[in-house]
């Protein structure tokens, strides 16, 4: 493979060297990948990477969504899907509904529940524990990823505990991981302007730690094409590779690109497809201390998604019944891809589909029964 890699662009040449050798990139290394004309070069480099670590294999789920309740305290100018109390099109679910919800519209068995929500101004600990109580007595044998470090921090400060023993209780209540959102761009600079009301970067990754430690893994997501210059990008990237290195508790890295209809910022442009794969190639590249790069196809459009396939991906997300967070902000892809439809992207992209648990162990399914191989 090495000697296939041909460049027009000579500053690729030693990072070439760098990926071939094993060698750590450095800040430098990543804006050249940002600001290189190439990007047939630098996916060359991605994809080296990622068939060094999974060869073919290509991982997706089959999940499902529950969003409890889109009442937010805070007003990001990045969201569409927050909504004050009393404001037309808030909601919030009864334990009841959210349990109901997350029984039904679906016949395959899902493996994981993703739950996520706004800061509920009323809403009491108690409620979240209940939720994921009642989620964990009906459905057993379902991995619950639940809770972005912001939501934890908040439901800390309601419940008036430290943000350590909330994470004790959520997991005593049945938490089995945590989802990867509310990072967004940790630069304060940007973080005041897309998200002012959020915890401070330093305080989401604090959190992400302090999950680790309790043997929580969690994901990590950037939110990238809106306000952004590529030198915040590289720190981000930058402070989350040192915190792996240091607690080796993250899963999977998601690159979230902007969706700017119904925000605050919809006279941004939406990114384009260059930037989405170039995103998840230097991700790939730069996180050499990550499992896994998903290529979230709700939000790239399941074309884009494939494509990234060949940039670096090796993850597609899920079936991910009901996404409301993208598609209140402007998203046109399906809200569930089936089962079938996705492997088919994947066998297309020359990979070969692994259907995977929310920590990645293959998932067998029969015509009546799903194991998990661990
Ligand atoms: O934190 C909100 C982002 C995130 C918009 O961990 C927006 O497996 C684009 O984190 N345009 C929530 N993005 C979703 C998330 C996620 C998704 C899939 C898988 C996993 C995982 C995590 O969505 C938020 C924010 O960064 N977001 N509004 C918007 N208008």
């Amino acid at each position: 493979m090495a000697q296939d890699f041909q460049t027009d662009d000579p500053r690729l040449d030693p990072i070439h060297e760098k990926v071939l050798a094993r060698e750590r990139l450095s800040a430098e290394d990543a804006l050249t990948l940002y600001r290189t004309g190439d990007i047939l070069a630098v996916g060359w480099l991605a994809n080296h990477l990622r068939e060094r670590l999974h060869g073919n294999n290509t991982y997706f789920n089959v999940n499902r969504h529950i969003n409890p309740t889109n009442v937010c305290v805070a007003a990001c100018r990045l969201c569409a899907f927050g909504r004050k109390k009393d404001a037309p099109g808030a909601y919030t679910m009864a334990l009841e509904e959210a349990w109901q919800a997350a029984a039904s519209g679906y016949t395959e068995a899902v493996t994981e529940f993703h739950i996520v929500g706004g800061l509920h101004p009323d809403l009491p600990f108690e409620y979240f524990l209940d939720l994921v109580r009642g989620l964990k007595e009906r459905f057993p044998q379902v991995h619950i990823k639940a809770f972005t470090m912001v939501e934890v921090a908040y439901l800390a400060k309601r419940a008036k505990l430290s943000t350590r023993e909330t994470l004790e209780q959520l997991k005593a209540a049945g938490v089995d991981s945590l989802p990867g959102g509310g990072a967004e761009i940790f630069a304060d600079r940007i973080r005041h302007i897309i998200c002012d009301h959020k915890i401070d970067g330093d305080q989401w990754l604090e959190t992400a730690r302090l999950a680790h430690q309790l043997g929580l893994r969690s994901n990590a997501t950037m939110l990238y094409g809106h306000i952004e210059r590529d030198e915040d990008r590289v720190d981000h990237l930058l402070k989350l590779r040192a915190l792996q290195d240091e607690t080796g508790g993250f899963q999977t890295f998601i690159p979230l690109a902007f969706h700017p209809a119904n925000t605050p910022l919809q006279h941004l442009p939406t990114t384009t497809g260059l930037n989405d794969v170039r995103q998840i190639a230097v991700s790939r590249l730069m996180l050499d201390n990550f499992a896994h790069i998903k290529a979230y196809w709700q939000m790239l459009s399941p074309k884009i998604a494939q494509i990234a396939l060949r940039f670096g991906a090796d993850d597609l997300d899920g079936t991910v019944i009901e996404e409301k967070i993208y598609h209140d902000a402007g998203a046109t892809t399906p809200q569930g891809l089936r089962r079938q439809e996705l492997v088919r992207l994947i066998r297309e992209a020359g990979r070969e589909p692994i259907e995977r648990d929310t920590l990645y162990r293959p998932v067998v399914r029969t015509e009546t029964s799903v194991t998990v191989s661990v």
